[in-house]
């Protein structure tokens, strides 16, 4: 398997560029489409409520839920498909995660703002493990401490990024806007609550 480590440092970061073929990720994209239980969540930005700009579910091992940007989210039972793709990227990533979150951006106007993946239930170092599926979209690094170091790839369908060692804890990551006409892209990424 073809696999491309990121030169970042204070970061360890490997891309596996085609971890499903196109039939796969295509067939996963419906299935997932079909039986997520996707919710739309409101946050609270400067006093006024917005909603997120994406549509968003946390299925995961019983208790193991996950509170971010004020929102606690309990996690609904592993599917078959979910635990099948578990099965797939746990041996990759060394760890047995326990929990996923899923994104959808329905199109160009659905985003992630800049963030680590660091709250406190992911421990030190967590290792994410991040799947995509349907429309490439562009995925940004930058470094919290020394302003001008970034990095940028396309994430396309069916590839799997691996997030691990010291880079929550120095690198931040969002994926923007763009007014490209884009399909609608899934994210999947698999964590370990502590
Ligand atoms: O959609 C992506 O590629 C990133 C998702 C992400 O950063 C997250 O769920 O924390
Ligand atoms: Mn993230």
């Amino acid at each position: 398997m073809l696999t491309v480590s990121l030169p970042l440092p204070d970061a360890e970061i490997i891309l596996y560029p085609s971890l499903l073929n196109g039939p796969v990720s295509d067939r996963l994209l419906k299935d997932l489409m079909q039986t997520i239980q996707w919710q739309q969540d409101w946050i609270t930005l400067y006093g006024r409520s917005l909603p997120q700009p994406r549509l968003t579910a946390w299925y995961g091992d019983p208790g193991k839920s996950y509170t971010y940007s004020g929102i606690t989210m309990n996690p609904h039972p592993w599917t078959p498909t979910l635990l099948d793709l578990k099965q797939k990227v746990d041996p990759l990533s060394g760890v047995v995660f326990n929990s996923v979150l899923l994104n959808l951006y329905r199109d160009g106007t659905d985003s992630m703002g800049w963030h680590s993946d660091d709250e406190p239930e992911l421990g030190t170092n967590p290792v994410i493990g991040s799947l995509s599926l349907g429309g490439t979209r562009r995925f940004m690094l930058r470094h919290r401490f020394e302003k001008g170091l970034k990095h940028q790839l396309e994430l396309t369908s069916g590839s799997f990024l691996l997030m691990k060692g010291t880079t929550q804890h120095y690198w931040q990551h969002q994926v923007p806007k763009t007014k490209r006409s884009v399909l609608p892209r899934m994210n999947l990424t698999f964590r370990v609550i502590v």
